[in-house]
């Protein structure tokens, strides 16, 4: 294990290329702190050098909570400059997430607030369960979501809901959250994980270049104009033609059989 209170575990063989990040720190639920941040740090570190490795999933192991946001009571205790080094750590291990390039699934079972919302955020898919608490609140701690929030939210929902969520810190439950588009699917309490599970294998049975990618051309492209995102998207699609991968896709059609990938 990397530390305390992020484990990096990888599913049985048969859902081999899915990895899980799994926060548990339970007597502070799941706050992030130095030494929460350092394990999230390595986690993904370690995911990004895994080539074998093909679509990663964040969950946590404490009860009703996905993650608190910083850890307000070690904030206290820190000067100014440590704070300010803390949040340039955050905001580069969020960037680190979602540059990965295979796809991630943020788990929500219960609170994901502040920060927590933030690193669900920078996933490339959300799933929650109905009992979810989701929030920015930090404009009632008198600051501003500084970890990607103001950014990453308003292109996920829209300026206008956006602001609702941030100017109030309202917190908002699954079924909310799911109307505005904020999470891809809400499920019943207690079944976001298995929910999870299920999207991954999904993608894990496609070609791993293709969903790489995919991804690429999805987010890059995103900021661009229209004739240079579409020359992205033929860039990205040229990486998938000369591939072992392809030729079995079509042989597997024409054989009426599953398609075994290799990532090759
Ligand atoms: N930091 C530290 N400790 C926490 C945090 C936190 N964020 N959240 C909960 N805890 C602790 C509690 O203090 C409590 O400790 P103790 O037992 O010693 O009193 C313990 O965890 C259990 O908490 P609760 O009794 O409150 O548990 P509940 O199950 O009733 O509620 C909640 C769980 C809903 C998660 C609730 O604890 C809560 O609302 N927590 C605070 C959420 C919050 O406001 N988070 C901070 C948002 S701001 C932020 O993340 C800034 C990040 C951006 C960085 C850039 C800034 C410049």
């Amino acid at each position: 294990s990397l530390s305390e209170s992020v484990k990096l575990n990888r599913l049985s063989d048969y859902d081999s290329g899915i990895v899980e990040v799994n926060l548990d720190r339970p007597e502070a639920k799941n706050a992030i702190g130095k030494e929460m941040l350092s394990g999230l740090r390595h986690a993904f570190e370690a995911v990004d050098r895994d080539s074998s490795a093909r679509v990663v999933m964040i969950s946590s192991s404490v009860p009703k909570v996905f993650c608190a946001g910083a850890d307000l009571k070690e904030r206290k205790k820190m000067t100014a400059a440590e704070v300010h080094s803390f949040v340039n750590y955050l905001r580069s291990t969020f960037s680190l997430i979602e540059e990965l390039q295979i796809p991630t699934i943020a788990v929500i079972e219960g609170a994901a607030l502040g920060g927590g919302l933030e690193m669900a955020l920078s996933c490339d898919l959300r799933i929650c369960g109905e009992n979810a608490l989701l929030g920015l609140p930090e404009t009632g701690l008198a600051i501003i979501p500084g970890a990607g929030g103001t950014q990453r939210l308003p292109r996920l929902v829209g300026k206008s809901i956006a602001k609702d969520i941030i100017f109030t810190g309202r917190r908002m439950g699954g079924r909310d959250a799911m109307s505005m588009g904020l999470v891809n699917y809400c499920v019943p309490a207690g079944e976001a994980h298995p929910k999870a599970l299920e999207i991954a294998r999904e993608i894990n049975q496609k070609g791993p270049i293709a969903i790489r990618m995919a991804k690429r051309a999805i987010n890059e492209g995103i900021d661009r104009e229209m004739v240079s995102a579409l020359d992205l998207e033929e860039e990205c699609y040229e990486q998938t033609l000369n591939t072992k991968d392809r030729l079995e896709g079509l042989a597997a059609f024409a054989e009426k059989r599953k398609p075994i990938y290799t990532g090759e």
